[in-house]
């Protein structure tokens, strides 16, 4: 294949996936709605991020710059398009930030010309990822996403030991940024952070993840809360934690909230990951919850287990066995985008309706914490479909 032939096969491959259809897999769970193809993978890049295409300066015509995965996207609709905040990781192992829209939520993702050029603090980081996109009633609309740093304090032979942080930057457009200083609290380290987008009691609010160490939570963990009285320098003094871990759960390891909660005519309603220990390592699994309208501490409905786990080829890929999500799409009419990337590598869609998940998060039994409570609540569903 010469120059030319390659060219036109490397366009017409690329054409041919950003227009495939998606279609809804049948049957379901009655909660949500799989979807047949993931929404955006490596190969939806442009092929002008990768390749130099000129024939002088690339005569095989060889990827110059190659995408590893596009994941953990924030999602966004905007000027009635779907729009994806993606995670893109290079080859480099690095993560940055790139726009993808589609025209209905479930198919046709094609990325914006270039990625984010994200503007950086006076202590660049390293790396960026998993941005959680919300428009705040104060006008903004902001970005929250983690930002990580090599740990100043590790000894030469520790080449992996980081710090995370909230990064925090705003916008109106999508296009123009602008960099606001790092969220101050009073964790070490902090990932999964999500700015509410209501103000409560004239302050900024936030969901937090505090934790210890890098990787592990250490002894805290769980799912908090604080407010901040200026996102110009944001400062959380107190944290709150108001989904603790709990032994033998989904979240025995650690949680984190997803994206920005949906407020619906019950409450808050919230989508999390929640992260085990097994013997095949970590596995990460989505679940909901819902908090009061008044008091955003305050958990009223928790499911018992995950709302959606790994299936299929969702189970392999850089990190295998895990599901997170970090952005989700109320439209007017009832419907809802959940968006969640798999095992580190690709993006897929799950659609519901705000009644089906109200449903399934006020209706659904709480984890009863021991074997006899599971067996006892499935004695009463069974007991009930003989009458
Ligand atoms: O590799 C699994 C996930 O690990 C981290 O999530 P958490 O902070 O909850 O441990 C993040 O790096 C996330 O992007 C990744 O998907």
């Amino acid at each position: 294949m010469n120059f030319e032939q390659r060219l036109a096969a490397l366009q017409q491959s690329s054409e041919v996936l950003l227009s495939r259809p998606n279609s809804r897999l049948p049957l379901g769970n009655g909660v949500y709605d799989r979807y047949a193809h993931p929404v955006l993978t490596a190969a939806h890049t442009p092929i002008c991020w990768r390749y130099d295409l000129r024939k002088e300066t690339n005569p095989y015509l060889m990827e110059r710059y190659g995408i590893n995965g596009v994941f953990n996207a924030g999602a966004i609709k905007f000027e009635d398009k779907y729009l994806l905040v993606a995670r893109v990781e290079s080859v480099d192992r690095k993560s940055f930030f790139a726009v993808a829209e589609s025209p209905n939520g479930t198919d046709r993702f094609s990325f914006w010309d270039e990625p984010v050029t994200m503007p950086e603090t006076a202590d660049p980081d390293t790396n960026v990822y998993d941005i959680r996109m919300v428009q705040h009633e104060d006008g903004w609309i902001y970005g929250l996403f983690c930002t990580e740093r090599k740990d100043p304090a590790a000894p030469p032979a520790d080449q992996s030991a980081a710090v995370a942080q909230c990064g925090i930057v705003r916008t109106r457009d999508l296009r123009n940024w602008e960099r606001l200083p790092d969220l101050i609290t009073p964790s070490p380290q902090q990932r999964n952070v999500v700015l509410h987008p209501e103000f409560v009691n004239g302050q900024y609010a936030f969901y937090t993840r505090p934790q210890d160490g890098f990787i592990n939570t250490g002894s805290g963990g769980g799912i908090g809360f604080g407010l901040a009285a200026s996102m110009e320098q944001a400062v959380i003094k107190e944290e709150l934690v108001i989904d603790p871990r709990v032994y033998h759960t989904i979240s025995e390891s650690k949680n984190g909230l997803g994206p920005a909660p949906i407020k619906t005519k019950l409450g808050w309603l919230h989508l999390a990951h929640g992260v085990r220990n097994t013997a095949a390592g970590l596995r990460y699994v989505l679940y909901l919850f819902m908090t009061d309208l008044q008091d955003l501490t305050k958990v009223i409905h928790k499911p018992a287990g995950y709302f959606l786990a790994p299936e299929g080829e969702e189970r392999v890929g850089d990190v295998s066995n895990v599901v997170f999500s970090n952005g989700w799409i109320a439209d007017e009419n009832g419907e809802v985008f959940i968006y969640y990337g798999s095992s580190d590598t690709r993006m897929h869609v799950a659609t519901s309706t705000i009644d089906r998940l109200l449903d399934y998060v006020v209706n659904t039994p709480e984890d009863g914490l021991r074997s006899a409570v599971t067996v006892a609540t499935i004695n009463t569903i069974i007991a009930h479909n003989k009458i």
